[in-house]
């Protein structure tokens, strides 16, 4: 039976699903560069020259084990634009029995490809996607019934699951399951060596695509020049072993550390090669484990990055698909203001903002504290439109697609679903952010000031922001002492707040 075999951009795993029990000589392997998946938002250069260059690679790789694949380019003149017109092409070109593909990682792609059985009448087998630890019915299971999703409990299950570092009794190794309190060190005041993620030279592959990428998405954010991404998956093996020869052992320790000019810190830089398929979740976690057994590494350190991996990363998953489509418009604190236009070039004197949005624009990374607590708490605290932050997170980094975005973005970072991820708004003072970093050291407002020309704009619309939210978040049982904090400050001193919070988003343009 000849049988069609899309591969989407982050598909480029070589056991995914679609491939289960394929033929290769029975079989056409479809991969597509398309307009509409560049260009359904302004997706950073650097991230498009990622994914294009992998998936050149990648059909390199499975021609090389035998497969027959198709491969569309961007420029092919008969190139229609879309993964749906595409496979229509490909239908006419080699006139399949059958269509196999793995499920995708958005609503928007899937809602197109159950349209395809009816369209093209060819049937179509449509898979899960075997590359995560929990099905989306161990999910759905996990999850009826409960009052709150909360990922410590999901958590445990997944290592209960997959028996990543438990002890012989079943029992979490170390005597916790969480070593979270663990992972909040303050950057260290001694030099030390902060190790940085390999850099990875473009060969012939990549360097056609970065030429394309400059000519065809010039007006899309972000920067070119230090595309340093592993873009075949034997190098992207090679940056996962040498985070843990240099930086997993530290990894537990600064995990929530910010330091001028240090992008990357003890950060494993591994997000855009987990989530196009390039390294496996749960062998890197294995890994992770080997060192802590071997006594390389503390457990804060093992069990902090197994926790992001088969905690987070499955539970936003399992949230984006269980919530459906309608997730994405959800807008729980009314927040409309438009995104300020220093999101896109870090031209503010806010220097916690100006360091992480212009190493977002230079490298398309930030590390989680600075998505959190910087660009998310700012958007979070000014009252930015929801969607429009999630649009921003979906563009700018490498690593970013719907189902891993959108729940930080929308659910932890901006609060948007009303508290279904996060019990309590991730919204902090300039108070945070100074102790965690070095960064307001060298600002031009000053940390300590409540109010004032000089006083931290995070100062300001901390309190302005839960002053303005009080009819939706005055309930939450989280908040409680800091609005009883609020509610005895003088009259005076809340007007005051209130006037320089609003002098405040006056001045943000788009
Ligand atoms: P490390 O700090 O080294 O962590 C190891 C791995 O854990 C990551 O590679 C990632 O796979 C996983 N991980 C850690 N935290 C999370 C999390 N909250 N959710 C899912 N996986 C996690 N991550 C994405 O992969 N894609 C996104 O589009 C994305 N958008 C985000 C938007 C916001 C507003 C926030 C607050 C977080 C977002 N994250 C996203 C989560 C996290 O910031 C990134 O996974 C992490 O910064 C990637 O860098 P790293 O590989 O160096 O991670
Ligand atoms: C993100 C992306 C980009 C920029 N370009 C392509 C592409 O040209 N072809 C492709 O197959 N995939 C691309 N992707 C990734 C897709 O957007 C992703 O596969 C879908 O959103 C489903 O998760
Ligand atoms: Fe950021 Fe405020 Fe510190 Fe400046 S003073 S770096 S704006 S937190």
């Amino acid at each position: 039976m000849k049988t069609l075999i899309p591969i989407l951009g982050d598909q480029l795993s070589h056991d995914l699903s679609a491939l289960d029990g394929a033929d290769p000589e029975a079989c056409i392997l479809l991969m597509m560069e398309v307009d509409e998946e560049t260009t359904y938002v302004r997706h950073h250069k650097a991230k498009i020259a990622f994914i294009l260059s992998a998936m050149r690679h990648h059909a390199a790789d499975l021609r090389a084990k035998g497969w027959t694949v198709d491969y569309v380019t961007l420029d092919d003149p008969d190139n229609s634009g879309s993964f749906t017109g595409e496979v229509a092409r490909a239908i006419e070109r080699h006139c399949p029995d059958c269509i196999v593909a793995t499920e995708p990682g958005e609503w928007r792609v899937l809602s197109a490809m159950q349209g395809w059985a009816d369209k093209f009448d060819v049937p179509i087998d449509l898979r899960e996607d075997s590359r995560f630890v929990c099905t989306h019915a161990e999910f759905d299971t996990w999850a009826a019934g409960r009052k709150q999703l909360r990922m410590e409990f999901f958590y445990r299950d997944m290592r209960r699951k997959t028996a990543l570092l438990l002890d012989e009794h079943g029992k979490p190794e170390g005597g916790e399951w969480n070593f979270d309190s663990e992972n909040r060190k303050p950057p260290p005041n001694e030099p030390l060596l902060i190790p940085q993620p390999l850099v990875f030279k473009p060969d012939a592959i990549t360097r056609e695509v970065l030429d394309l990428v400059a000519k065809r998405f010039a007006d899309h954010p972000g920067s070119l020049e230090n595309f340093a991404f592993a873009t075949r998956a034997d190098d992207a093996l090679a940056q996962q072993a040498h985070f843990i020869k240099h930086a997993l052992a530290r990894f537990g320790d600064y995990q929530d550390a910010m330091l001028t000019g240090q992008p990357f810190l003890w950060h494993s830089i591994l997000s855009p090669y987990l989530n196009c398929g390039l390294l496996d979740p749960l062998a890197l976690c294995q890994e992770v484990e080997a060192m802590f057994r071997k006594g390389k590494v503390p457990i804060n350190a093992a069990e902090g990055f197994i926790r992001q991996i088969i905690g987070w990363r499955e539970y936003v998953r399992g949230i984006y698909w269980r919530e459906g489509p309608e997730y994405a418009q959800r807008n729980a604190l009314d927040a409309k203001r438009p995104l300020p236009g220093f999101y896109y070039d870090g031209q503010t004197d806010m220097h916690c903002m100006a360091q992480a949005i212009g190493q977002t624009m230079e490298h398309a990374y930030a590390h989680h504290i600075q998505r959190l607590m910087i660009t998310g708490n700012f958007a979070l605290v000014a009252g930015i439109d929801p969607h429009a932050v999630h649009q921003w997170y979906l563009e700018v980094y490498a690593d970013a697609y719907e189902w891993v975005e959108l729940p930080n973005t929308l659910g932890m970072s901006q609060f948007a679903d009303g508290g279904l991820l996060a019990s309590k708004p991730y919204a902090s003072s300039g108070n945070y952010i100074n102790k965690m970093s070095d960064y307001c050291g060298h600002c031009r407002y000053d940390v300590n000031a409540k109010t004032g020309s000089k006083a931290c704009p995070f100062n300001l619309l901390y309190w302005d922001f839960l002053d303005r939210n009080e009819p939706v978040l005055g309930k939450n049982q989280r908040l409680s002492m800091v609005y009883r904090n609020w509610s005895k400050r003088d009259d005076k001193d809340k007007a005051a707040i209130r006037a320089d919070a609003a002098r405040f988003l006056e001045t943000l343009t788009r």
